[in-house]
């Protein structure tokens, strides 16, 4: 007998209602659930590549331990009493651990509690993850302004009038720090109450695509066109914090002053966007109605991450869209991390090699290969990797995987051997993604609306697996046992999340959440006034002092700023709906179709070097070479090109057979880890110098 489960896809964080129906063990079905009320039935592409997922032949079904360059299956025992032996064999000779957590992570509640329990055992102290490709600079700014990194303003795109997106292109990537599932249908909602939706991209993408406006910018300069943007509204006359006046203090009028030193016409030309748009988004923004501006990994991952993100705080302000209908607003969830969570730290320690301040307790993950590979006292001898693949997803990851190489002991939490896990000397897999249930703690913050969904794993683990909190907490408990330390004390996530749910100023159970398998909808975002503010004296502080001082190297970098184009093109990446960064390759009903991983080129750059579509060129960075196919398109502006990433699985070694087949290549292979924001340590992916040529082999590529 057929039957149908309710869930919510863990795979991104739009978090949709799914409907699996399944027969036994066998998947006969994955829709949208029309009942979810956030996601009203949307899904895209990846959620029936979940079976792909569940049945994935290349998935490991049991630990593995590397034997020469066989993998050979052992047992959970075996695993972890030997990683147990190891473990304190290395911490006996001195050497570090360190624990590297990566993206899935922060869609799997369960694991998110072990994680602390995993460094403890180890005393691991000098730890990364994914964050520092990624949206550090956001916590961190929210940290600095509004007390407390988890106080995400959100946009409340179901009752704005303009929506002005930077760097984001969530019709790919189905919205980032933003659960705004269906957002296609919210984008043409906007437009049919007469609203407007803007875009700022140095690609068209299919966001700009369709919306009412879309502007080129230089990659790296949004700074520039922020500014602008700010000191264009206060030109005008414009400036209304409305509502957040009583939540602002001299700190306000400090920012100001800071940014008075510039002006709207060297910011124009510094990003590539002509002084006369300016001055128009600007009216349009602080022209009355509501209207909110959201920027997310096109301007986080730039040497100016934090800064970007700190201006475009203010320009919501300044525009009176701060804690407003329609503009930004904080959530108010069910399982409220803000309320329960520590609000985060900055610079209590520095790293051992590069003198990297700590950011919400980790490193910036540039710096895990010179941790790894530098001697000395400290020196990171074992590493943890959760749900991670940094050979990717991280900058030089041909020197991360030389680093990986000199381990002592490295173990990877994975199901794949993959460009990073192939390194571990274990990898210990967690069962299919259908036998977890799954609860989105870390998306409740960031939805469009108050929404909480329980879904209860769709089939019983499989007898001998187990899940990743489970691996982590047997794999704690033998190291601590091994050490001689008292065993962690392990409370069951579902009680965790209980609790957190108890503890939360709604009050809400998880049995009163799973009284509605569709979703407990608690309505639309509403404002909040200071009571979710964190900052100990209730207001915005405006003008934090490391900022202000990067506006410093902001009018340095504005004043030696080369013209875009000639030899050195800037790259800068992209999403494909059917990707998930590096991990999904292995679903042949999503790698199917045209190849993705091509280099996106302008005509004017492609006529300069004689390119035709298909024709192989050689990328060339500071710290890397690649060989990929070109594809001249004039969505792309101007001196600049772009690659998709989490390709480049030809690396010897990775048991991937269908990504095998089209394996593409690693944008990391010519990120460069010099290229940070040195504020929060984020990786600058975006706006890598590069050069192209046609390579010497003329073979029509893929
Ligand atoms: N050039 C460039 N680099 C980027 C980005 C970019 O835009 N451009 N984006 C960055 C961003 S935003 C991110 S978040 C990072 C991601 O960086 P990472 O998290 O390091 O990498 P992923 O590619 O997401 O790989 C996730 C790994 O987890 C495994 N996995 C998947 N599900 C599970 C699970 O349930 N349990 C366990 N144990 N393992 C699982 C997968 O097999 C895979 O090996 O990449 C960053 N890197
Ligand atoms: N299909 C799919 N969905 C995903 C993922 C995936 O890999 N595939 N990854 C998930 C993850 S981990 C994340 S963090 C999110 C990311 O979600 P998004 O941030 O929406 O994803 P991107 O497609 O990387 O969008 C970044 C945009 O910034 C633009 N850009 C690059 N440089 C600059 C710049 O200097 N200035 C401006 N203004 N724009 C710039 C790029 O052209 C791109 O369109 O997506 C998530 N969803
Ligand atoms: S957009 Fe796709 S991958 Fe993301 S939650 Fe929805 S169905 Fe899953
Ligand atoms: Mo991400």
């Amino acid at each position: 007998m057929p039957t149908t489960h309710i869930r919510t896809c863990h795979l991104c964080e739009a978090n949709c209602g799914l409907l699996i129906t399944t027969e036994g063990r066998t998947v006969l079905s994955i829709k949208g659930d029309p009942d979810n009320a956030l996601s009203r039935g949307h899904i895209c592409p990846k959620a029936t590549a979940i079976t792909d997922l569940q049945d994935d032949p290349d998935r490991l079904r049991a630990p593995v331990k590397r034997v020469g360059d066989q993998w050979q299956e052992i047992s959970w025992e075996t695993a972890f009493a030997e990683i147990a032996a190891k473990a304190v064999q290395v911490l006996g000779e001195g050497g570090a651990a360190s624990v590297y957590v990566g993206n899935p992570t922060a869609h799997n509640y369960s694991v998110g509690g072990m994680i602390g329990h995993l460094k403890r055992a180890v005393n691991a102290r000098t730890n990364f993850s994914a964050s520092t490709v990624d949206q550090i600079p956001h916590q961190l700014v929210q940290m600095w302004m509004y007390g407390h990194n988890g106080l995400f303003p959100v946009a409340d795109i179901d009752n704005t009038q303009t929506m002005l997106i930077l760097g984001a292109n969530p019709l790919a990537s189905n919205g980032s720090v933003w659960t705004a599932p269906d957002v296609k249908k919210r984008i043409e909602a906007l437009q049919a109450r007469g609203g407007k939706l803007i875009v700022v991209d140095p690609r068209r993408t299919e966001t700009a695509k369709i919306a009412d406006e879309h502007h080129f910018i230089r990659p790296g300069s949004d700074s520039a066109l922020l500014i602008g943007l700010l000191l264009a509204l206060d030109e005008a006359g414009l400036v209304n914090p409305r509502a957040a006046a009583a939540l602002l203090d001299a700190r306000w009028d400090t920012a100001w002053a800071a940014l008075r030193r510039f002006d709207v016409a060297t910011c124009a030309a510094a990003c590539g966007i002509d002084e006369a748009t300016i001055r128009d988004i600007a009216a349009r923004l602080g022209g009355g109605e509501p209207a909110a501006v959201y920027g997310r990994m096109g301007v986080s991952v730039t040497s100016f991450g934090s800064l970007n993100h700190w201006l475009i705080q203010l320009l919501n302000i300044a525009s009176g869209n701060f804690d407003r209908v329609g503009g930004v607003m904080f959530n108010q969830p069910a399982a409220d991390i803000v309320a329960t969570a520590g609000a985060g730290s900055y610079g209590r320690f520095h790293s051992r090699v590069s003198g990297h301040p700590e950011v919400l307790s980790e490193f910036p993950v540039v710096a895990l290969a010179e941790e790894i590979l530098t001697p000395g006292a400290g020196q990171i001898d074992m590493l943890f990797v959760v749900a991670g693949n940094p050979v990717l997803s991280t900058p030089d990851g041909t020197n991360l995987d030389r680093a990986l190489e000199r381990l002592k002991l490295m173990v990877s939490v994975d199901m794949y051997v993959t460009a990073t896990s192939r390194h571990a000397h274990y990898i210990l897999p967690p069962c299919g993604p259908l036998e977890k249930d799954h609860y989105p703690t870390f998306l409740a913050p960031i939805m469009v609306r108050n929404f909480a969904a329980y879904s209860p794993a769709v089939f019983d683990q499989t007898p001998g697996t187990k899940s990743d909190w489970e691996i982590l907490a047997e794999m704690s408990r033998a190291i601590s046992q091994a050490r001689g330390e008292p065993a962690p004390n392990i409370m069951h996530p579902r009680e965790a999340l209980d609790r957190l749910l108890q503890r939360s100023p709604r009050g809400l159970s998880l049995a009163d959440i799973e009284k509605h398998p569709h979703g407990l909808d608690l309505g639309p975002l509403q404002p909040t006034g200071d009571t979710k503010l964190a900052t100990p004296d209730k207001k915005i502080d405006a003008a934090p002092a490391l900022l202000l001082a990067d506006l410093d190297r902001f009018a340095e970098w504005l004043a030696a700023l080369p013209p875009i184009g000639g030899d050195t093109l800037l790259l800068f990446g992209r999403r494909n709906v059917r990707s998930n960064n590096s991990w999904m390759a292995n679903s042949r009903r999503l790698a199917k179709g045209p190849a993705r991983c091509v280099l996106m080129i302008n005509p004017a750059d492609a006529a300069a070097r004689g390119l035709e579509t298909g024709q192989l060129v050689d990328i060339e960075s500071r710290v890397g070479k690649v060989q990929v196919a070109c594809e001249i398109s004039d969505d792309v502006m101007p001196g600049t090109v772009s690659l998709p990433h989490g390709y480049g699985h030809n690396r010897p070694g990775i048991r991937l057979r269908v990504a095998a087949e089209r394996p593409g290549v690693s944008y990391n292979d010519l990120s460069d880890p010099l290229l940070i924001d040195p504020v929060s340590g984020n990786a600058a992916l975006t706006g890598v110098p590069v050069t192209i040529a046609a390579a010497a082999s003329m073979v029509a590529a893929e």
